[in-house]
């Protein structure tokens, strides 16, 4: 029998590799809610379209961000920071939907991080040439819960990297149905995702959608 670790076969589907200490890529974990997660994102943006929010430096991100939940993410005058009301729109945040919250639940429990209960979620989607920069997740009070990442669509080479940023980064192939869990002593760290290649082969065509739950209050 041939064993790929990077096919999401129903073997790999199980396989959960460690990527740092308090960090863990767990292949494939959601590939069962996959299309259910993608037809509540296309719900969400018909209410909080993706937009592209400007740098601190003033660059508008390639990457093109919306929100669900109590919480979410907006540019200010300072750089980036959480509000309960899309500015867009004047309204609050569409709620997160079911099949969100219990899979963040259930990817970081599969991580060690029990009682997980997200109320933000970052929706990020990157097209061909689309990228994120090294940087760190550090506007959550609470450092003792963990980030949970759920990658959707065409494949992206994930960066995670040090506390510091210019320690030596592991790149990892994230592919549809995957989910990365970090917390712990690796809550901080420095991570980032390669431009996008332009490789139209998946359920989102060319495209990549990033799910990140976190605790933001
Ligand atoms: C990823 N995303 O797309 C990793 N960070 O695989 C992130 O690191 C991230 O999507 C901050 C805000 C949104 C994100
Ligand atoms: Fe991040």
């Amino acid at each position: 029998m041939t064993f790929d670790l990077f096919a999401n076969t129903k073997e790999a589907a199980d396989a959960s590799l460690p990527l740092a200490p308090g960090a863990v890529l767990l292949r494939g974990h959601a590939l069962a809610d996959a299309a259910q997660l993608v037809g509540d994102v296309e719900q969400l943006v018909a209410q909080a379209p993706f937009r592209h929010l400007v740098t601190p430096g003033g660059f508008r991100m390639s990457v093109a961000i919306t929100n669900c939940g109590e919480l979410g993410c907006v540019s200010g005058r300072s750089g980036y920071r959480y509000d309960r009301i899309d500015p867009e729109s004047g309204l609050p945040w569409p709620p997160l939907p079911t099949a969100f919250g219990r899979l963040a639940a259930l990817a970081a429990a599969a991580a060690g991080y029990e009682g997980f209960v997200p109320d933000a979620c970052l929706i990020n989607r990157y097209e061909p040439g689309a990228k994120l920069s090294l940087h760190r997740d550090a506007g959550e009070p609470d450092g003792k819960q963990p980030i949970v990442s759920v990658s959707l669509g065409a494949p992206a080479t994930f960066l995670f990297g040090g506390a510091k940023r210019t320690d030596k980064v592991t790149p990892v192939a994230l592919l549809h149905g995957d989910v990365v869990v970090w917390g712990g002593p690796a809550r901080r760290h420095f991570h980032g995702v390669l431009p996008l290649k332009r490789e139209a082969r998946s359920l989102l065509g060319d495209r990549r959608i990033n799910l990140t739950f976190r605790k933001a209050t």
